[in-house]
């Protein structure tokens, strides 16, 4: 008898142990579950910065994030889609690559980027021009709806991150491994592109022509970056510059000047450079030194397309004239345009053209 409450005291011992390493063991796993989870967070805070301009939300940063926010670009109008596996140092293939800003008190926002050949850079694995067509027709159109995106949509995204040239990406880490995918939901569509920030160049650099940075973000280049931006009062220096993936610089005739990056918008191709004192919109992004790091400087603009309006470099979304054969905008059908349509004649975008 003694003997059989023994036996059955260990037993209960042992039943007791294993349900106990039993909840642990799931508690490890449910804690290791939830570490794992997208963590949602605002721009501002994803973009924190320390005082030398490194990231400090990388310190304790989750595995994923989820930001919200408008999507100010076609991805098309910045870089070139357009599958190419050589195999050269950096040199990244096919591009894809858009900004999100936020919302009402969230005054900040993010660059989300993808590239072809990580191979060619500090990646392991490289996409074929197959794969990598599968992920930009992917991510080119919201999951639940196959709905194109289009610049001006409110969305979601939620992916893994990097800190690259001053600011913090959602991108893949360079893996070519579906678990690094990035995904992007379409939470309403054509909500419009947010108001510009109107500043002037004193907003984005000090009298004496040095770019102004401030690690709490509340002023200067960090304050603006990755938002949409209405730069006014400024005329352009070097007008022979002008063109699709060219660099020109505007000045406020003040002493202060600031470089504009031409994105590949075809109006930067079929409109001349305007002239005189203008308006400039568009996305203020980073892209600080890297050799050696200087994370405080390095602000430019983005322009990504021009309508040929003559009096704000940007794109108002707002075309005139209603021709269908109009394809260079100039309010009349005749041999120009054909020449254009026949110089294009038969080529595809990729990630929207072919997709299924
Ligand atoms: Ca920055
Ligand atoms: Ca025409």
């Amino acid at each position: 008898m003694r003997d059989v409450k023994i036996k059955n005291l260990i037993t209960e011992d042992r039943v007791k142990k294993w349900n106990c390493m039993t909840w642990l063991f799931l508690f490890v796993i449910s804690v290791a579950a939830l570490a794992e989870q997208p963590v949602p967070v605002t721009h501002r805070q994803f973009q924190a910065v320390h005082a030398d301009g490194r990231s400090s939300f990388d310190d304790h940063g989750p595995w994923q994030v989820v930001l919200e926010g408008i999507l100010l670009n076609n991805p098309e109008q910045w870089l070139d889609p357009t599958p190419d596996p050589t195999v050269a140092p950096w040199f990244m293939g096919g591009q894809w690559e858009v900004v999100i800003q936020g919302e009402g008190g969230d005054h900040a926002g993010t660059f989300c980027w993808m590239g072809q050949n990580y191979k060619n850079g500090p990646g392991t694995e490289s996409y074929t021009d197959g794969q990598w067509l599968e992920e930009i027709c992917r991510l080119n159109r919201d999951p639940n709806t196959a709905y194109v995106f289009r610049a001006g949509d409110r969305v979601r995204v939620t992916g893994t991150y990097l800190f690259y040239g001053g600011k913090m990406n959602i991108n893949e880490n360079h893996q070519t491994d579906p678990a690094y995918d990035f995904t992007m939901e379409l939470i309403m569509p054509g909500v419009g592109l947010p108001r510009p920030d109107e500043i002037t160049l004193a907003d984005l650099k000090h009298p004496d022509n040095t770019e102004i940075f401030d690690p709490n973000r509340l002023s200067g280049g960090e304050y603006y970056q990755s938002r949409r931006v209405r730069i006014n009062e400024v005329s352009i220096v070097d007008p022979e510059n002008w063109g699709p993936n060219k660099t020109i610089t505007i000045a406020d005739g003040q002493g202060r000047t600031f470089p504009v990056m031409l994105a590949l918008g075809k109006g930067i191709q079929q409109y001349p450079c305007p002239s005189g004192v203008i308006d400039v919109i568009g996305i203020i992004d980073q892209k600080a030194p890297g050799f050696p790091a200087d994370f405080t400087k390095g602000y430019r603009l983005l322009v990504l397309n021009y309508d040929g309006n003559g009096l704000v470099l940007g794109d108002t979304g707002s075309v005139r004239g209603n021709l269908p054969g109009d394809v260079n905008g100039n309010f009349v059908v005749n041999l120009a345009d054909v020449a254009l349509l026949a110089e294009s004649w038969m080529s595809s975008r990729a990630g929207l053209c072919d997709c299924f």
